[in-house]
């Protein structure tokens, strides 16, 4: 039986799979890698499930192009007619910000995201950019870029050899680990506790990463950033301020101490519900443990003060000397990244470009560009306003805003308005039914695969490429490669016309790439001319990065991937800040603690605040058709602690009504202490079976969309990234 090996490409664990099939290709099991050297085996029950991805009867394998309101199925050629007439006769207009595009998640797992991605946005463009950011990790750019001056410089927490972990709204027994890349998060938890170490948990739900953990703290949601200043402001009251071997590096350390003093264990306890003893005690332990490292994750960033709290966690692993240290916070090394530039000792750092947003603002809320993008939280009110410059057509890549974005009933209502719509996905579904054209890349199976992000957020340094398993023009297959499908967008875009060869694009690419890297194009291209096109480009970037013998070949003989090594400290190769320092008190961020010590004058509502959360056998609002993964119990239930059920008068399995400012939805309740009182909670991606979708198992799996609940007009306004945790609601008995 032939045997494949690859890295699943559905969450930023990047586990090995061994994926057999039988003599014609067809695939008859799916398991983990025990020899993949990151993964070792470790699997969860989405990886084998791609095996159902891939034959599912639903996933869209033809171009679809709308007819008189219906979708028909169209050739190649006459879906990118569509798509040059559709989007020509706007640009036409003379306004190429009336075109918008959105791009979701799996932007980041594909090569055909984070290959031709930044491609995509230049040819297009237009100010109306808009992706799954700015409902996710934005804060935790906008913080590295003013603390690094570098906003893709994102430290991940030593997990194998921290002694102290203090994690933060994250739930990686669910999740399988965001923004830390580590197959067998579990595991690596375990191994902290059996070597000595100490994990807490700080999470207004008792999660089962809370259950593994040495200490839970539940937090009252929305106050993460309060409670991280006291912690700083208590390891200072108690003298254990200690920067260590990088004091030289930082700048701003006296004035965040300053401006923390506000803020002590007895003034954010009201608000953050968490005892003063309790923060004076976790400041202590943390900084006295040999090693610590402060992580944060969805629950920090998705809330008003996401940018504050991605920022107060770094600082509270800076301060006492655990930044770019083994066992802190280190930034990875992947392997396509550029090579260090070596500094003699004595030698001041360079000073960058630094990091700044605001370049162009939105033209109806007035919101600054952050990285280029604007917030999706105004994606609805740009489509909606009239005038110069109102988004008419949308382009969506692997997105599911109306499932994944805030007040997402608005912006569903938003995109049925739109003139003309593209998506490029592999479902109909309740985004993609709202396009005139849709545009199916390969499954997943059947593209090749290369986790170039995530590998950048990595506990380990790895690389591990996968191959194909089949051709994209296999029967099972749409006929033609996700990255040919964006370069296509990319050359129509350019004005070349829908005929325009995508060879155009990737020779482009590998021109670009030799031109950084100081060789010639020509001939960078000439040596890779057989190549398949994205293997040229990684084969580039590999052999042009920071480690010496890697290039395609050595990757391609790599099936269960390469080892780089643990995590080495490289401030050096990241900080662009002007100043060439870390500026812990870069002045965005010092001037935004106003905003966060106004709370301390304030008396915090003894209201419900809703929350979010994830569950292993889901994916965001996708995988909902494959139906091992969905059966089952219903999981998508209103969870209330006991005292607020009785103050509501709902019961267990019972129906309610839960209404915020943005909507309301009816629920099936359950009853639960797992949730903190006060906290109500409800996963986000459900309600499906919405007309015009194709989905016959995830039309049957109930649930709601709790993003009819979130509200647009509340958003983190350093960095766009819209509030999906800590919203008030009201709960009340059906009827
Ligand atoms: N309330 C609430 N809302 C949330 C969150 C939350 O915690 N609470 N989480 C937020 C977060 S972290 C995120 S990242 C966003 C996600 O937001 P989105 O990215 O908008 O949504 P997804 O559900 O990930 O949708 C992925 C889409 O990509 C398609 N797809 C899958 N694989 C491929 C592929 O290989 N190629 C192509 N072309 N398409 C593919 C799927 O069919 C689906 O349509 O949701 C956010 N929304
Ligand atoms: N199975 C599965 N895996 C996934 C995904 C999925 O949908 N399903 N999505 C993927 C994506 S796109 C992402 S970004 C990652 C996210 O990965 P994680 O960041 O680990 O996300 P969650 O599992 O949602 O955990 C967030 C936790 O934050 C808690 N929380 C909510 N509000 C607050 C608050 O104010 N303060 C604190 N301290 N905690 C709070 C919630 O109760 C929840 O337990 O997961 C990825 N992996
Ligand atoms: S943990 Fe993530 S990468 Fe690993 S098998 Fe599950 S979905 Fe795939
Ligand atoms: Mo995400």
């Amino acid at each position: 039986m032939p045997v494949h090996f690859r890295t699943c490409p559905l969450c930023e664990a990047t586990c090995g799979l061994e994926i057999t099939t039988d003599d014609d290709g067809a695939i008859t099991r799916i398991r983990g890698d025990r020899d993949d050297v990151f993964s070792k085996g470790f699997i969860c029950p989405k990886g084998s499930t791609l095996k159902q991805l891939h034959g599912d009867p639903d996933r869209v394998r033809t171009p679809l192009v709308k007819r008189d309101g219906e979708f028909v199925e169209a050739s190649w050629a006459e879906a990118f007619d569509a798509v040059a007439d559709g989007l020509g006769r706007i640009w036409a207009d003379g306004d190429r910000d009336a075109v918008a595009l959105y791009l979701g998640n799996p932007n980041a797992h594909t090569l055909a995201g984070t290959l031709f991605g930044g491609q995509l946005v230049k040819a297009f463009g237009s100010k109306n950019l808009y992706s799954a950011s700015t409902v996710d990790q934005m804060p935790k750019h906008v913080s590295s870029g003013y603390l690094f001056g570098n906003a893709g410089a994102i430290p991940v927490p030593d997990l194998d050899r921290t002694d102290y972990l203090l994690m933060l709204g994250a739930n990686p027994f669910e999740s399988n680990g965001s923004l830390c890349t580590a197959p067998d998060f579990p595991g690596r938890m375990a191994a902290i506790r059996e070597r000595g170490g100490r994990i807490v948990v700080v999470d207004p739900r008792r999660t089962k990463s809370a259950d593994a953990a040495d200490e839970h703290i539940a937090i009252r949601p929305g106050s993460d950033a309060l409670w991280l200043a006291a912690l700083i402001n208590e390891v200072r009251i108690a003298g254990l301020v200690d920067v260590g071997a990088a004091a030289d590096d930082i700048d701003g350390v006296d004035r965040v101490l300053t401006a923390l003093e506000p803020f002590t264990a007895e003034a954010v306890a009201t608000h953050t519900r968490v005892p003063a003893e309790t923060t004076r005690r976790i400041a202590r332990e943390f900084a006295e443990a040999p090693t610590a490292v402060c992580y944060g994750r969805i629950g920090t960033h998705t809330t008003e003060f996401g940018t504050l709290a991605s920022w107060l966690a770094d600082v509270l692993s800076t301060v006492t000397g655990n930044l770019d240290r083994p066992g802190g916070a280190m930034f990875p090394r992947p392997a396509h990244g550029r090579p260090a530039k070596p500094r003699a000792a004595g030698e001041p750092r360079p000073g960058g470009r630094g990091f700044s947003t605001g370049r162009w603002t939105s033209r109806v809320g007035g919101h600054p560009e952050v990285r280029g993008e604007m917030p999706v939280a105004a994606l609805a009110e740009e489509i909606e306003t009239d005038g110069p410059g109102k988004v008419r057509a949308l382009i969506t890549s692997s997105g599911n805003p109306v499932r994944s974005c805030p007040d997402s009933e608005r912006l569903d209502a938003a995109l049925a308005s739109l003139e003309f719509m593209v998506s490029v996905d592999i479902y109909v579904n309740e985004t993609t039914r709202h396009a005139d054209v849709i545009l199916p890349s390969p499954s997943p199976l059947a593209k090749p695969h290369l986790d170039l992000a995530f590998y950048g957020l990595s506990v380990r340094n790895v690389v591990n490429y996968s191959p194909p398993l089949h051709p994209a023009d296999h029967p099972t297959e749409p006929g033609m490669d996700e990255h040919d499908i964006v370069a296509k967008l990319i050359l129509i875009a350019s004005g070349m016309g829908a005929d325009a060869d995508p060879s155009i694009v990737h020779s482009m690419m590998v021109a670009g790439l030799a031109q950084q890297a100081g060789l010639d194009p020509e001939a960078a291209a000439a040596e890779r001319a057989d190549l398949p096109p994205i293997e040229a480009i990684l084969d580039l970037m590999v052999q042009t990065g920071p480690y010496a013998d890697l290039d395609i070949d050595a990757l391609r003989s790599h099936p269960h991937g390469i080892d780089l090594g643990p995590l080495e400290p490289r401030l050096d190769e990241v900080v662009r800040t002007a100043s060439g320092l870390v500026e812990l008190a870069a002045p965005p961020l010092l001037a935004d603690v106003a905003r966060l010590a106004a709370l301390l004058d304030s008396t915090p509502s003894d209201g419900l605040l809703l929350v979010g959360r994830r569950h292993l056998r889901s994916n965001n609002s996708w995988m909902h058709n494959i139906g091992v993964l969905v059966k089952g119990k219903e999981r998508c239930t209103l969870q209330l602690h006991p005292l607020d059920a009785d103050g509501a008068g709902v019961i267990d399995g019972g129906q309610a009504r839960v209404a915020s400012a943005a909507g309301e939805l009816t629920v099936l309740v359950e009853i639960t202490d797992e949730v903190a009182p006060g906290t109500v909670s409800l996963p986000h991606g459900w309600g499906h079976g919405v007309a015009g979708t194709r989905g016959a198992v995830a039309a049957t799996t109930g649930g709601v969309n709790s993003n009819v609940l979130t509200t647009d007009d509340v958003i983190d306004p350093l960095s766009g990234n819209a509030r999906l945790n800590a919203i008030p609601v009201t709960v009340s008995p059906l009827g």
